[in-house]
């Protein structure tokens, strides 16, 4: 009797390649933004995979894609899913390999004549990221029912609305509440690292113990624009020099901490001109640590160095907070379910936590979440060279198959 093979790991790794192609970029990598015609035809794409997997199809109020099986009253769903939206020039394994991994495990269980008494759903969260609009995890919070109207307020670069995105695409924003997911058992996701751990570990998939929580803030200096050459030195209200001393200390906080971090990942000079003093700087900074509390105290600290920067260089100072997620312990009981699975396939059981921030954290007090990471060569992530081995991903993606059973045989 030909032994059953758990994972197809030929369909999966075919799936990812076809997915990639969609949003190709000129420089190598991928734009896939929420909302806008390349993230539409991946999710069809998708449709294909998931109907493939026996899994009916539907788009809840905001776009979520939500693939189901066929339902048992009463029991709790498995929720299973991760993102397929990108940063600017991302690449195929960030968010992708989640999704197409769980419709994997989804399919192999229906050719193994595997029924779970649970029922499962897939789902693609839209725009965790927060490219376009500068505020991620936008289907995650629709689905813990805590993305408001307000929320919905917020504008891209060309000052459309994510309440137009949702309306412009076929969904329907005045029904926000019907896409809160009740009766849910659990939350899975696989995930790339993204970062050296598990490479350094030489360990193919990790278990994740907890995931940092972003604060996002755009800070605005305001000086006076004027001309290079005519204003002396000590005359000047340089906003560039501000900004460049902030930041540089930003970074000697931060390494104060063992854990947290601190980036300006994005910064705009106004009037911008080569010989025009900078009269306004607006940069964004992403700050994270496990520990929130630490968190705070590094936004405190750097909030704190900016108003003294700002007075003594008669500066304006504005701080807009675009963001504040809570970090989040994973679930001890999935945890050890993860590592029994990681064990069973005699791979070496590492547990770390996710310096990157997943849609399970907008679950916190809602439901139990549980990740499985898969190495990620070099680390490196949010950039085109982004690379796992099809080996690792069908490890991680047996390790999931083995967890859903394993949940699933929970009372
Ligand atoms: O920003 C993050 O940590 C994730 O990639 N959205
Ligand atoms: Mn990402
Ligand atoms: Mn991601």
């Amino acid at each position: 009797m030909k032994k059953k093979k758990m994972i197809n790991i030929n369909r999966l790794t075919n799936h990812l390649q076809e997915l990639a192609v969609i949003g190709k970029t000129k420089d190598g990598g991928i734009n896939r933004f929420s909302y806008t015609d390349e993230e539409k035809c991946a999710n069809e794409q998708l449709e294909q995979y998931m109907k493939a997997a026996g899994l009916s199809v539907e788009y809840d109020a905001i776009g979520n894609l939500i693939g189901s099986t066929k339902r048992e009253e009463g029991l709790p769903v498995i929720l299973i899913g991760s993102h397929i939206d990108t940063v600017p020039n991302g690449e195929k394994y960030d968010g992708s390999l989640g999704v197409l991994t769980a419709i994997e495990v989804i399919h192999s269980l229906k050719e193994n004549n595997i029924r779970l008494k649970h029922p499962l759903k897939v789902i693609a969260f839209k725009d965790e990221e927060g490219t376009r609009f500068g505020y991620g995890m936008i289907g995650s919070r629709a689905v813990a029912g805590t993305l408001t109207e307000e929320d919905l307020k917020r504008k891209d670069q060309k000052g459309i609305s994510i309440e137009q995105a949702i309306n412009q695409h076929g969904f329907n924003k005045d029904r926000l509440q019907s896409a809160k997911l009740e009766n849910v058992k659990c939350y899975m996701e696989v995930h790339i690292e993204q970062g050296k751990v598990l490479e350094h570990q030489n360990a193919a998939v990790g278990c994740v113990t907890g995931i940092t929580g972003p604060v996002w803030l755009q800070f605005t200096l305001s000086g006076l624009a004027e001309h290079a050459g005519a204003t002396p030195m000590d005359q000047r209200q340089d906003a560039l020099v501000g900004a460049s001393l902030i930041i540089a200390e930003a970074e000697k906080i931060a390494k104060e901490y063992p854990s947290a971090v601190a980036t300006v990942g994005q910064l705009s000079i106004k009037p911008n001109g080569v010989n025009v003093i900078p009269g306004e700087v607006t940069w964004t900074f992403d700050i994270r640590d496990i520990d929130e509390d630490i968190r705070d105290q590094v936004e405190r600290r750097i909030k704190q160095f900016s108003e003294m920067i700002a007075a003594e260089r008669r500066l304006g100072l504005e701080v807009l907070e675009l963001q504040r997620v809570a970090p989040l312990r994973c679930d001890q009981n999935i945890q050890e379910v993860i590592k029994d699975c990681i064990r069973k396939i005699n791979e070496p059981v590492i547990s770390l936590p996710s310096g990157a921030g997943h849609d399970g954290m907008q679950f916190k007090d809602l439901f139990p979440v549980g990740m499985i990471f898969v190495r990620s060569k070099d680390g490196i992530s949010h950039n085109p060279k982004e690379f796992s081995s099809e080996q690792d991903i069908e490890k991680a993606a047996k390790v999931l198959y083995q967890s859903i059973l394993k949940l699933d045989s929970d009372k």
